[in-house]
Parts: C-alpha cells; structure tokens; sequence
C-alpha cells in the first residue's frame, strides 16, 4: 500500500525500506528509503492523517505550507542556515494529499515529508541542554511567526486548548457514562472537580490584548523537536497539524510538562513521576532566550500556571478518552488512557508542591533575558 502511495508522490527510485514509527498518539507515521538511479539513498516521511481527529486534512496542509513557507523566508531574513523547516512534497498532479479508498467509502489521506538527516526526536530527555535546546526551538517557532496574519490559519481542532470547554466535555460525558467506567475513577473525578476555577484562568482572557492569540505549536512535546544527532542543537520543529491561533502559554506550559517530566506520560510507578527541576529551568531559559522580549505582562505571570493548567488538560483529556471507551488516543492496552490520566494527576500535583519556586525562577529567567525597557515596565506591576 506504501508503495501505491509513493507513485503518486513527485519522488524518485525505488522502495527498499519502511519502517514504521510508533511514538505519535494521533496519525500513523513510516520511514521509507529509497534508492536512486545512480546507488544513492534518500529517505521520506510518510503519514496517514487520522482524519477522525483533523476533519479537514486540505485545510490543515495549507496551514502546513503557509506556515513553513514563511518560517523559512524569516529564517533567511536573519541568515540562520543551520536549522530546518519542514518539506512538503508535492504529488504528481502538484497536491498536498494523496487519498486512496481501501474499502468503499473510506477514504485515507497521505502526505509526505522530505526526511531530516542526521537527525532524532527523543520521547524523553534527562539532558539539561536538549532540553534546553527544545525550549529554544518552540520559542525561535514563535518569534519567527510573531508578525505572521493569524487570520490566515485554519483552527484543525476546534477549542483544541479550552481548558474549561475540556472540562465541561468530561463532566458531561461523566454524566452519560457510556462504558460504566465513572465509578472506578471516582478519586480522579474529584480531584479534577476540585481544580475547576483554573481551567479558566488563560481561556478568560485569551483573545485579549493581555493574552494575545498568536501563530502556537500546540502540541510541544520533546518528541515533536528533530535534534541535531552530533551537536544536540535543535535541528527543526516538527508535527505542525495543530499550529492554529492559541495562547504562547499553552506552548511553553505543555514544552515545560512534557520534557522536564521525569517520567514518560504512561509511566505506572508514581513515585518516578514528578517535575525535574533542572529541566524545567533549562527548558524555561531556552523559550525565554526567544521570547522574554515579545510577551505580555499577563502572560508573563501566567507561565508558572500554565505548567499546571495544561497538565491538567492532559489528565482532563485522558480521563475523558479512557471513559468514552478510548475513541480517540491510541492506546496499547485496556487501560491505558487511565494510566496516563493518572500520571498527569500526580504530575500535577507535584507541580503544585513546587509552585513558588517555579514562580519565582521564570522571574529570574525572565528579567536576565528580556530587555531593559520590557523589564522595568512589567515587573513594576508584579
Ligand atoms: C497527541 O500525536 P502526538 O503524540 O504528537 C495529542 C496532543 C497530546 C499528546 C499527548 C492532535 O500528540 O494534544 O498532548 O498526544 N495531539 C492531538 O501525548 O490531540
Ligand atoms: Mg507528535
């Protein structure tokens, strides 16, 4: 099937090796190599869109094309030749997508990516300088897009990071119940009943002058960033079908959560799962080393809490998928999704446990990388 899809590609030689890459919850991903005329190797990302999830798969590649289009005009602009954008590669009638029909009726979208040498996403990271680095990545994504018209961007997932939509969704399809799963994860459901009031804290306002929407990732994991395999530097930020209007708090929270988590998302032992303080701070002063000039004085006094919302959003999330019946996450086994739910809860609260410190080191951060004039002018009002 991989080989029907590829002869619709604008893409040279023959197939000699797929392999397929298991770490996305979302869309099905494969490396193909293929040989050329003339002996050598050249390799490609192939991925099936899980149009379940993004509706539109049209429109979400021409947020893709436009958005990397751009970032790689802003990145000659400031002369950086040594990090990558991603490449869309065409089909032969000059698409974005190719679909096949398998079985009557179901329609399954492909694209490809040209494939970034010499390079590897990891799914976790104890080194504070990728770390560091992925912080970095997400925050030059941003600061390169700042200035892009937002108008232009299709939301993929409508209300994808409305925390307080998240919630209401969970507390209604508790309601519903539909596999009789609510009893079983009756301390879970409490736990998150009782953080309600922060599920609203960026949403309120987002929009606003205070909180403005910008070009976000959405989706800022450690494995979403290809590293440079030599030098750990970042190479480029890839997964780009949630990139729509959002909060940069959404971003920098889940980059926060995701690398300095000292365990992976499913990890069953709790006692591994807790925030790395060391990581947390590499990974506060690469996004500021970008940012710290461009954000907002809301925003800004925000970012500890964001680290907390959307971990919680996550657990929100999982808990939902796991009571639904598992419609929407992969899932390996039976109960998977409570088992990350479960990891986020404990992941929150010991976010929680270090609030203060967290709150007081962004600070720091922030005034060693922000300009004098920014400085004075937000922390006046702290
Ligand atoms: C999904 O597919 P992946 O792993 O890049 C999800 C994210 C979640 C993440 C949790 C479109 O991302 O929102 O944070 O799983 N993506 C979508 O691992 O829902
Ligand atoms: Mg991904």
């Amino acid at each position: 099937m991989i080989e029907e899809i590829i002869n619709n590609f604008n893409i040279e030689g023959k197939i000699i090796k797929i392999e397929e890459n298991t770490s996305g919850n979302i869309n099905s991903t494969y490396a193909v190599t293929m040989e050329l005329e003339d002996g050598s190797f050249k390799k490609y990302l192939v991925q099936k869109i899980n149009t379940n999830v993004f509706s539109e798969p049209y429109k979400l590649m021409k947020n893709i094309e436009n958005i990397t289009d751009y970032l790689e005009m802003q990145m000659q602009k400031e002369g950086d030749y040594t990090h990558k954008v991603l490449k869309v590669i065409k089909t032969k009638n000059n698409k974005s997508l190719c679909y096949i029909e398998p079985h009557p009726g179901e329609r399954q979208y492909y694209r490809i990516y040209e494939y970034i040498d010499n390079a590897i996403a990891y799914d976790t990271s104890t080194d504070p300088n990728i770390v560091y680095n992925t912080g970095k990545a997400f925050g030059n994504f941003q600061r390169l897009l700042r200035n892009y018209p937002i108008k232009r961007l299709t939301e993929t997932i409508k209300d994808f990071h409305i925390t307080d939509k998240r919630y209401k969704q969970l507390m209604d399809d508790i309601k519903i119940d539909s596999e009789g799963r609510a009893i079983e994860v009756a301390p879970e459901i409490v736990f998150i009943l009782m953080r309600e009031e922060i599920c609203s804290l960026i949403t309120e306002e987002l929009g606003s002058d205070s909180i403005p929407l910008r070009v976000t990732h959405n989706d800022t994991k450690v494995n979403n960033v290809m590293m440079n395999k030599d030098t750990n530097d970042y190479l480029a930020v890839i997964d780009l079908d949630t990139v729509m209007p959002g909060s940069m708090l959404f971003d920098y929270g889940d980059g926060v959560r995701s690398t300095a988590a000292n365990a992976k998302e499913d990890e069953t032992d709790l006692s591994k799962v807790y925030l790395n303080l060391e990581l947390f701070k590499s990974y506060t002063r690469g996004y500021l080393s970008e940012m710290a000039n461009y954000i907002t004085y809301e925003e800004l006094s925000l970012m500890a809490e964001s680290i907390r919302i959307i971990t919680l959003e996550l657990a929100i999330r999982f808990l939902n998928d796991y009571i639904n019946g598992d419609t929407y996450f992969k899932i390996n086994y039976e109960k998977h999704n409570l088992d990350r739910a479960r990891n986020q809860i404990a992941l929150v609260k010991d976010i929680e446990n270090k609030m203060e410190y967290i709150k007081h080191y962004i600070k720091e951060c922030y005034e060693e990388y922000t300009t004098e004039n920014n400085f004075v002018k937000k922390l006046s009002k702290m």
